[in-house]
């Protein structure tokens, strides 16, 4: 497959450059962190890159390192924030890895026992 050229015009891409409201939960120079606007639990929230990166198949290694440890500080915090049991990372790639939006996000999801993922 050969990877498709990335989007500008996605939600997250217009939410970095002021275009559109988030509800904002970290940020630093390489990373943004942001609630879901349709959660699939409480506290459901997103990690993204402020580099343009269509997803895992296209985003710098050290990219997705920045990604990756803003993800952990964000587990770390909503787990905490919701007393939570566990927490759920979940990521897709192309519209045939489930992916919606095409700017690279991470989700974390907080987890309690017996309590089913939303759709
Ligand atoms: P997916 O690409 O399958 O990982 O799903 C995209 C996710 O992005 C989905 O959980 C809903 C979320 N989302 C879609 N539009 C917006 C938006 O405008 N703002 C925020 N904060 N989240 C969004």
């Amino acid at each position: 497959m050969s990877q498709p050229t990335y989007d500008a015009d996605n939600v997250f891409a217009k939410i970095l450059r002021g275009e559109l409201p988030a509800h904002k939960l970290y940020e630093d120079e390489h990373t943004l962190a942001l609630m879901d606007i349709m959660p699939r639990g409480d506290g459901h929230c997103l990690v993204i890159p402020k580099k343009p990166s269509r997803n895992i198949l296209d985003v710098e290694a050290t990219d997705l390192a920045a990604v990756m440890a803003t993800t952990q500080t964000l587990a770390k915090a909503v787990t905490k924030a919701f007393s939570a049991d566990g927490v759920t990372i979940q990521q897709f790639n192309e519209q045939a890895g489930g992916q919606v939006v095409f700017h690279l996000h991470v989700h974390v999801i907080p987890r309690f026992e017996e309590v089913k993922l939303r759709p």
